[in-house]
This record gives C-alpha cells, sequence and structure tokens, in this order.
C-alpha cells in the first residue's frame, strides 16, 4: 500500500460526485477500497455498456432560453453518437463495462489506437450527463442565484456571484473566450471553487496530463459551448446563449455536487 497521490484522490472525489450526476449509485467500490490503495479498475465497478439516459425535463422545458429543437438534436443525436462511438470504442477492451466516469481518469489505460475516440466519446457522454442534470426550467427550480454552502463558497472564490468579475462574470469569460468548440466549467479543486475550460469532449476529470493542471478538478456545473448547442437559435451569438443559459442553471443540482465533491 503506497501513499495516496493527489491524483488517485481527485479521481476518486470525482466518482461520488460524477455518480450523483450521472444518476447512478456510487460504485461499491468507493466503500470498499481501502485507503490508500490504487483503485482496481477490473473490479466491482464495472456497471456495463454506457447507456443514453433520457432528458429529466421536456425537451421544450428550458425555452424560450433554449429552444425544443436544439435540445432534441443535441440530446437525440449528438449525445446520442458519443454513447454509440463511446461502446463501440469501448468494445472488447480493458475498459468496457466501467463507470463512465472511472473510464476518464483511467485513459492511459485505454488501447492506443482508440484512446483518442474513448477520450472524445466517453468524454462527450459524461460531460452531456452532467450538462442535463444541471439545467432546469426557471419554474421548477432553474436560474435565480446559488444559496447555502455554495454562494459561501463563490463568494470565497470570485468574490460575488454576480458583481462586475464575480463568477458570472468569470465563467462567462472562460466560456465565451474559449476557442473553438469546447466548454466552461465550475470545478471543485483542493476543496476550492475555480473556472476552467476545455477543449473538445475533454473533462477536468480526464487529469492534468490530458487538461493541464489549469482545468483539473470536479466538474460541478459546464456549459457546452459547441455550436450545436446554441447555433439554431443564436447563430454565431455564443455570449448571449450563455447569457441566456444563467436562467436555466439548477442550482440546487449543483449545491448538491458540491456538498458531494468536498
Ligand atoms: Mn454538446
Amino acid at each position: 500500500v503506497r501513499n495516496i497521490t493527489r491524483r488517485d484522490a481527485i479521481a476518486m472525489t470525482s466518482m461520488t460526485a460524477a455518480a450523483a450526476a450521472l444518476g447512478v449509485a456510487r460504485p461499491v467500490h468507493a466503500a470498499r477500497q481501502p485507503q490508500g490503495e490504487k483503485p482496481v479498475l477490473l473490479g466491482p465497478e464495472r456497471v456495463g455498456p454506457l447507456v443514453l439516459s433520457p432528458l429529466p425535463y421536456p425537451a421544450g422545458d428550458l425555452e424560450p432560453f433554449i429552444d425544443q429543437e436544439t435540445m432534441e438534436i443535441h440530446h437525440g443525436r449528438h449525445h446520442k453518437s458519443y454513447v454509440d462511438n463511446g461502446n463501440r470504442a469501448l468494445s472488447g477492451g480493458p475498459l468496457e463495462g466501467l463507470h463512465a466516469e472511472r473510464i476518464l481518469t483511467a485513459l492511459d489505460r485505454a488501447p492506443e489506437d482508440r484512446r483518442t475516440a474513448i477520450r472524445n466519446n466517453v468524454g462527450g457522454h459524461v460531460n452531456h450527463a452532467l450538462f442535463w442534470a444541471t439545467m432546469a426550467a426557471p419554474s421548477k427550480g432553474g436560474g435565480g442565484s446559488p444559496t447555502g454552502a455554495l454562494a459561501d463558497a463563490i463568494n470565497a472564490a470570485f468574490g460575488s456571484f454576480d458583481q462586475p468579475g464575480g463568477l458570472k462574470d468569470q465563467l462567462a469569460a472562460q466560456a465565451v473566450g474559449a476557442f473553438g468548440s469546447g466548454w466552461g466549467w465550475l470545478i471543485v479543486k483542493d476543496q476550492k471553487l475555480a473556472v476552467a475550460s476545455t477543449p473538445n469532449q475533454d473533462s477536468p476529470l480526464m487529469g492534468e496530463a490530458v487538461v493541464g493542471k489549469a482545468a483539473v478538478g470536479t466538474p460541478i456545473l459546464g456549459v457546452d459551448v459547441w455550436e450545436h448547442a446554441y447555433y439554431l437559435k443564436y447563430r454565431n451569438k455564443r455570449a448571449d446563449y450563455v447569457s441566456a443559459w444563467w436562467n436555466v442553471v439548477n442550482w440546487p443540482k449543483v449545491a448538491e455536487l458540491h456538498a458531494a465533491a468536498l
């Protein structure tokens, strides 16, 4: 038994929040694993193939901020293709059947000729599962401001939620400023909150070697800034989409993930 590394710690904490985001039970493995031992990837945390869960609300629920057609295509075609292509890339390999979050923390174990496909598609699956879970119609808890311990953590890290220079400005800058396709994130990093961005379908869970020191952490909120997320309604106006997206952020869910990540 060796000392637990920071990366292992991040990977294990991530599992909890991620499992919650994906609406699945916390892996048995997390509770049984003796502390300080490297996670055994071929154990009881095998959960089967990636599955496209239905949206947690009707596709039109986020109107007028995110339109129904975008939601239908985004979930039913884009997310579905990440699931299908991810399962194909995982098929017969050492990571097949593992919890999707666990796969993202173990990309170095993917066969080299499939690593990029696994990174892109399993990343896409996990990122979108979190995205759907952390939005809600304003009439069903979306929008407004964070409260409680999450609000305290936001104030501590960013000065404020919505004053100039606060979280909203800092996360929007990450999301709007990301070149090309990618994501803006609110992450838990060293027990504190931080904002980050990643290109393509990279996830803060993938570790420093993949996403760099600044973006590594446990994602508790993400905004998809691929054009497929907003082009039908907002055309090229990414900033307008991000600004509208705040109206459907499900802060109670984010608070839950924040608590789980600590
Ligand atoms: Mn997308």
